[in-house]
């Protein structure tokens, strides 16, 4: 195998020959059991472990100290963030591609449907949670302008209203099936409930849908470690 690449997405350790500092860290990372670099409220690191409570599998955290990152973190992310994913001789990250090889490299529930047309709504999902949802949230949170504030105010408004025009005739939002589209999405719409605690009161079909997968045990187990 090449040494240990970083930059592309994934790190392949080397079997033999000349060893760089990183690629030595994560060969011993890889003799343990899956290892998940995390922070405890990040809504990214949450959609992974909601993913690997989901899968059943067993899996050790380091919570991380953003403000005092790890060696291994540094070293093997090449923006140093979370969440991390080391499984065998990978170093996975980028939650949605954690969250997908999961969901592909272990047994258990199949967290994607099986039409490439609903896992293409999957991700369509995911991409407008991440382009669309997220920099809506920082907004909420961090916007000092107030006629941004105000726009913003009237826009999560029309977001959440996808949410609820999804969810008018099913429980979930990809063919009626819990999958990584709900995982992705709930931590993002669990932030704003916290911004705004009575927002999902006028949707009724997005909180019930919240209340549904707030209960799921891969959530609460995901809130604990
Ligand atoms: N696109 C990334 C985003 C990950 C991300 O932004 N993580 C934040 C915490 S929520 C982080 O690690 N921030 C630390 C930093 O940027 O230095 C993903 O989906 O995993």
């Amino acid at each position: 195998m090449e040494p240990i690449s970083r930059g592309i997405g994934m790190a392949e350790l080397p079997d033999s020959g000349m060893r760089d500092p990183a690629a030595e860290l994560s060969l011993n990372l890889s003799m343990a059991q899956p290892k998940l670099f995390s922070y405890r409220r990040c809504p990214y690191a949450i959609r992974v472990r909601m993913a690997l409570h989901e899968k059943g599998i067993e899996f050790q955290v380091v919570e991380e100290d953003l403000k005092n990152k790890s060696a291994e973190l540094l070293s093997l992310h090449p923006e140093s963030r979370v969440p991390l994913f080391i499984h065998d001789d990978l170093a996975i990250y980028e939650s949605s591609v954690i969250t997908e090889y999961v969901n592909e490299a272990f047994p258990g529930t199949n967290l994607m449907p099986s039409s490439p047309q609903a896992r293409a709504k999957v991700r369509l999902w995911t991409v407008w949670c991440n382009h669309i949802l997220k920099p809506e949230i920082d907004r909420l949170k961090y916007e000092k302008n107030e006629d941004v504030i105000a726009k913003s105010n009237h826009d999560v408004l029309k977001h959440l209203q996808k949410l609820e025009d999804a969810l008018s005739e099913s429980d979930y939002l990809v063919e009626n099936s819990f999958s990584l589209a709900d995982i992705h999405l709930f931590p993002f719409i669990r932030q704003i409930t916290r911004i705004k605690p009575d927002i999902l009161t006028s949707f009724s079909k997005s909180n019930s849908w919240f209340e549904r997968i707030r209960e799921r045990s891969s959530f609460k187990k995901a809130m604990e470690k």
